[in-house]
C-alpha cells in the first residue's frame, strides 16, 4: 500500500484539478482509509481552511442502494464547502456532482466520548432542512467502502437552513415523520420521510457516536453533523435546486 500521505495527495489533487481518478487498489484495511481522510482533509487544514462539522452517509436504503455500500460512513466539514441558504456553487469547481437532501443539527455541547452513556441528542442545541452537495473524486462515481472514506465521503459543498431550537419530546417524534422534498427549479425530482434516516434522523446522530469514538472524529460545541441523505442523489445541474422538510424548513442553492 502506498504510504498515507501520498494517497492524501493522490485525492486532493483530484479535487484540486476537477480531475476523475481511478479508484484506490483494493485490500485498503477501513481504519487506513480513516487515516487517509484525516490527512486528506489535513491538507485543506493547512491551507487555512477550519473544521466546522461532520457528516454522515450511508444511512438511508436509497443510499446504500444506490451506490451498493450498506455501512455507515462519516467525514468532515469545513468552512470553504458551506455555501450560505440562497447562496451558489460554481459547477466549474466540480467533477461530477449530485445533489442530496437531508436534516442537519448543531451542537450546543462538546459530546463526551469518554463517557460510555454519553446522551448526543441531549448536546445538540439546533436542527434545520440541509443540501448537500456530494462530488466523488472517483470516476464515474464508483467505489469500494474504503475509496468512499479516504474521499472524505465524496464531501463537496453544504448548505443549512434556518436553524430551529433544541427540541422538546413531542417535536423530537414529529422530526422522524416528515416528509422530504427534493426541487430542481420548479420541478420535484427526488421525494421521501425523514424516517428513511436510519427510521429517524436522531438514530443517524447516536450511530455517530461509536464511529466519532472509534476513528477519532472531535463533537465539539458549533460543530454542524449532517445526518444523511433521506433519497438517492441527483445530478446537480445548473439552475436552482431546493430541499423542503414540511415542519422542518427549507434551503436552497443555486448551481452556476
Ligand atoms: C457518498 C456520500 C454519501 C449520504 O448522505 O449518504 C452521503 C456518496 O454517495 O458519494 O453523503
Amino acid at each position: 500500500m502506498k504510504p498515507i500521505e501520498e494517497t492524501a495527495g493522490y485525492l486532493d489533487d483530484a479535487r484540486l484539478r476537477v480531475t476523475a481518478v481511478p479508484q484506490l487498489p483494493a485490500g485498503l484495511e477501513l481504519a487506513d482509509a480513516y487515516r487517509i481522510q484525516r490527512a486528506v482533509v489535513g491538507r485543506r487544514l493547512a491551507r487555512g481552511e477550519r473544521l466546522v462539522g461532520t457528516k454522515l452517509g450511508m444511512t438511508s436504503r436509497a443510499k446504500m442502494e444506490q451506490m451498493g455500500i450498506s455501512e455507515i460512513i462519516c467525514g468532515q466539514l469545513t468552512d470553504a464547502m458551506m455555501v450560505p441558504d440562497g447562496g451558489s456553487v460554481d459547477l466549474t469547481t466540480l467533477i461530477h456532482p449530485r445533489v442530496e437532501p437531508e436534516v442537519a443539527f448543531r451542537l450546543a455541547r462538546d459530546v463526551d466520548l469518554s463517557d460510555p452513556d454519553v446522551d448526543i441528542v441531549a448536546c445538540t442545541g439546533g436542527v434545520a432542512a440541509a443540501l448537500e452537495i456530494i462530488d466523488s473524486r472517483y470516476a464515474d462515481f464508483r467505489f469500494s467502502l474504503p475509496d468512499v472514506v479516504a474521499d472524505n465521503t465524496s464531501a463537496a459543498f453544504f448548505v443549512v437552513g434556518t436553524w430551529r431550537p433544541p427540541m422538546h419530546e413531542s417535536w423530537r417524534q414529529t422530526l422522524g415523520a416528515l416528509s422530504v422534498q427534493l426541487f430542481a427549479g420548479d420541478e420535484t425530482v427526488e421525494a421521501g420521510s425523514t424516517r428513511e434516516i436510519l427510521g429517524h434522523p436522531l438514530n443517524a446522530l447516536r450511530a455517530l457516536v461509536p464511529l466519532a469514538r472509534q476513528y477519532g472524529f472531535p463533537l465539539s460545541a458549533g460543530q454542524v453533523i449532517l445526518a444523511g441523505a433521506a433519497t438517492a442523489a441527483v445530478p446537480l445541474r445548473a439552475g436552482p435546486v431546493r430541499v423542503e422538510i414540511f415542519g422542518l424548513g427549507t434551503a436552497s442553492v443555486r448551481a452556476r
